[in-house]
């Protein structure tokens, strides 16, 4: 395996980093308009522990793939070099307006929309300046990486997660082994993200202060119990299990990884005989929400 600018090549990691707009704006970082007293801390604590792994992993780059940038023919990497412009969560535009302004990795973006052709996909790389990041995307990219000093690779949900349940899932394996094979090709260490909530029913109101805690609960048993069979099985590996376990909490919880981030990550691991290491949960308006790490 050739190596990167920082040493072997290859997939150092993986995260399921989850992108609640509402854990940005609990945050209050200055690119974020809204403010904030606080909220959601178990979740931010789990993404604390994930930035303190993810640095000591000293990738090249952080390759993610995001359930709200949404395209209904193939699947799009976003090769601009420099994306800039302000991202907007729709149903939540008083807690997320953020400014972005960060680097892509345009060499490893090119290699997956070649390798993913290679396979059979229709791919596209989208080359259009100004073209507004998803909230997913960011969500997750700031999440796990607030300094934004590391290059990007961004890919889209080739579906629409909210008219099918797992229909979409058995492409993210070739999409998977597409990334895998590009990121070998190119030699860089690579961290991936599956920008991806579970459990997936959530209130239509929110609290006046909407980082109230004392509303903040699971929607009810039932997609707490599924998310925690999900979890379940994480933790005790091996991560082949998924591959049934994913789409029955999908029918059971109306979860977030029917767009796919999650089965992608996996796949482009090579499913490995691993457990995953579960860094947090937590509900947002009722969602459920896991910070995972699985290390190769
Ligand atoms: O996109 C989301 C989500 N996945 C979970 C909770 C709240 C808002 O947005
Ligand atoms: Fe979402």
């Amino acid at each position: 395996m050739p190596a990167g600018p920082s040493g072997g090549g290859g997939i150092v990691a993986g995260y399921l980093a989850p992108h609640p707009p509402h854990l940005v704006y609990a945050e209050n970082p200055p690119q974020n308009e809204p403010r904030s007293t606080g909220g959601w801390e178990v979740l931010r604590w789990g993404y604390e522990e994930l930035r303190r792994r993810l640095k000591a992993h000293r990738p090249d780059v952080l390759v993610v793939h995001a359930p709200h940038w949404i395209t209904m023919v193939g699947h799009h990497v976003n090769c601009v070099p420099n994306p800039r412009g302000v991202s907007v969560e729709p149903i939540f535009p008083h807690l997320f307006r953020y400014h972005y302004d960060f680097r892509t990795d345009v060499d490893l973006a090119e290699a997956i929309v070649d390798e993913g052709a290679r396979a059979g996909l229709v791919t596209s790389a989208l080359r259009e300046e100004g073209v507004r990041v998803d909230y997913a995307t960011i969500g997750a990219l700031h999440l796990a990486n607030p300094d934004w000093d590391l290059p990007v690779v961004s890919l889209s949900a080739n579906n629409n997660p909210y008219y099918y349940s797992d229909a979409s899932l058995a492409e993210m394996e070739t999409l998977g082994a597409a990334t895998r094979r590009a990121i070998e090709r190119t030699g860089r260490r690579a961290v991936l993200l599956a920008s991806n909530s579970l459990s997936h029913l959530h209130w239509d109101t929110e609290p006046e202060l909407p980082e109230d805690m004392g509303v903040e609960r699971p929607f009810d048993h039932a997609q707490y119990a599924g998310d925690m069979a999900l979890l379940q099985t994480i933790r005790e590996g091996p991560t082949s299990r998924l591959k049934e376990a994913v789409p029955a909490h999908i029918e059971a919880t109306s979860s977030e990884t029917k767009a796919g981030s999650l089965t992608w990550l996996l796949a482009a691991m090579g499913w490995p005989a691993i457990a995953g290491d579960v860094l947090a949960y937590g509900t947002v308006i009722a969602t459920g929400n896991a910070v995972v790490e699985w290390v190769p």
